[in-house]
């Protein structure tokens, strides 16, 4: 036997199975399987695209494709069904859905298909989900127990976490989600950095700070999609992920909500942190659906030393 909860050696061991032998409680475990089934068909859905714009705004005035909103309803749908939600926020609605009848445990925070605009050019995007056991008006650390997120690129992947640990997963060509990395953990200090935003509009804490990393020889990895771009910081085991405050938008480009929060959480449980540049992000009180903070996200030294920069010390 491994170090960890599967035995490799002897047997295949899907997600079911494994969040079974990892002690997560039984309706969590319900209804983290049935949002990653909807990994299937929202890739289906990406498979038969037309790419083509629908011409409607969503309340970040961004050009919202035919495939988010199809991912949006897939999700929705699934969530309404599943007999454990009692409220969904996505990205692509500007108010929370009330979908349960009362007495379902959990809440659901979702950004169905994240970097959608990349799909033109056949790079990876993804679906993000936060599970909340209280109001999400909350912070992260008081009210998530879960985070998933499902990335479409040559294979499809799944990375959840209950709390104990982040696991990989490969959807099979049965149909199944089988154990592909189990308790990933990052180093403390990596190598790949990831640069959100143009260099023209970052502060001169964040321009120094990246001028360190140059200078200690940090590979630049960054695709445009949060989803693999924080995919590879997690299978690479380190570096940091940055979408900073810029000097026209010091509150940054992403969103608490819907991709910083399930991240972090996946991140801590990693042995990373994800940070705004000073508090965690998973301490940040949620006052709004679309509210939006800077995050430096991945090995500790990295997000430590950002710190340091961002103080000006
Ligand atoms: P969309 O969801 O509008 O495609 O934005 C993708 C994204 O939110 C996130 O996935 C990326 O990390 C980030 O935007 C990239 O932003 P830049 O285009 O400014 O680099």
């Amino acid at each position: 036997m491994g170090e960890g909860i599967a035995d490799y050696t002897k047997f295949t061991v899907d997600l079911r199975r494994h969040m079974w032998m990892a002690g997560v409680e039984k309706d969590l475990r319900r209804l983290i399987w049935q949002i990653a089934t909807t990994g299937k068909y929202i890739s289906a859905k990406i498979h038969e695209s037309n790419r083509k714009m629908v011409g409607v705004k969503n309340i970040y005035g961004d050009d919202q494709l035919a495939l988010d909103k199809i991912s949006d309803q897939i999700l929705q749908n699934k969530l309404a069904n599943s007999g454990f939600v009692l409220e969904y926020a996505s990205e692509e609605q500007d108010s929370v859905i009330k979908v349960g009848k009362g007495d379902e445990k959990y809440f659901i925070t979702a950004d169905p298909l994240d970097g959608s605009s990349l799909v033109d050019t056949n790079l990876a995007i993804g679906t993000i989900i936060g599970i909340h056991r209280e109001s999400i008006f909350s912070t992260g650390r008081h009210s998530m127990v879960a985070a998933m997120y499902i990335t479409y690129g040559p294979l499809i992947t799944m990375i959840y976490s209950a709390g104990k640990g982040s696991h990989e997963f490969v959807l099979d060509r049965e149909g199944e989600y089988v154990l592909s990395e189990e308790d990933i953990k990052l180093k403390d200090k990596g190598s790949i950095y990831s640069l959100g935003g143009l260099r023209r509009d970052w502060t001169e804490g964040h321009l120094k700070y990246v001028q360190y990393l140059d200078a200690e020889g940090y590979k630049l990895r960054y695709s445009g999609g949060f989803v693999p771009d924080i995919n590879q910081i997690l299978l690479k085991r380190g570096g940091i992920f940055t979408y900073p405050g810029l000097k026209d938008s010091p509150k940054g480009k992403l969103r608490l909500l819907f991709e910083l929060q399930p991240m972090a959480f996946i991140c801590e449980q990693a042995g990373g942190l994800a940070t705004d540049g000073v508090h965690d992000i998973l301490s940040l009180q949620v006052e709004k659906l679309d509210q939006r903070c800077p995050v430096y996200i991945g090995s500790r030294f990295e997000v430590e030393k950002a710190k340091e920069y961002l103080s000006g010390n």
